[in-house]
């Protein structure tokens, strides 16, 4: 993979503990491998539309790491400035999502998983879901520091 460009964002390896012919085991624990403490978990799957879109927002607070645990996809990332893009095909490497990171998935392969770890509980309003909205977030946000 790349090295990572744009702002708060970096690549999560987790360990592979290998069981020989039994398989594989990946372990994330909060403050180990996942730099916040985990407080929810929730994962995408029957994706069955090749033509499907997710994400095209950002968050004001929240931060993800996100795996692709099955399977592959595309995630694209715009800070504001910088874009870059990314295919996670691999169980154990995620990618961390910090705040204000404009982040779209799409090209899931048919039986692709994602598996997300995030900091907070569901918060609608900490979505910005409207690009042009995102960019004058980040003009503005210090406006009133
Ligand atoms: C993100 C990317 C990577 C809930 O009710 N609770 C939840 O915890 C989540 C994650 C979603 N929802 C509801 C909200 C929508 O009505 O599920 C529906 C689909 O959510 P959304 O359109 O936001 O799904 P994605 O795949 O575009 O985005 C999700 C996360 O919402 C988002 O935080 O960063 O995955």
């Amino acid at each position: 993979m790349d090295k990572i460009r744009v702002k708060n964002c970096k690549v999560i390896k987790l360990p592979i503990i290998q069981d020989g012919k039994d398989g594989c085991l990946s372990v994330a624990e909060s403050f180990h491998n996942i730099p916040f403490k985990i407080k929810r978990v929730y994962y995408i799957y029957n994706i069955n539309n090749k033509n499907a879109i997710r994400g095209m927002h950002a968050h004001k607070k929240l931060q993800q790491v996100i795996f692709c645990i099955n399977g592959s996809f595309f995630l694209r990332l715009n800070d504001g400035t910088k874009k870059q893009d990314i295919i996670l095909d691999e169980p154990n490497i995620g990618i961390y999502i910090g705040v204000e990171l404009w982040h779209t998935m799409k090209r899931f392969s048919e039986d692709c998983i994602l598996l997300v770890f995030a900091s907070d509980f569901y918060d609608e309003s900490d979505y910005i879901r409207n690009y042009s909205q995102f960019i004058k977030y980040l003009e503005h946000k210090n406006d009133f520091i």
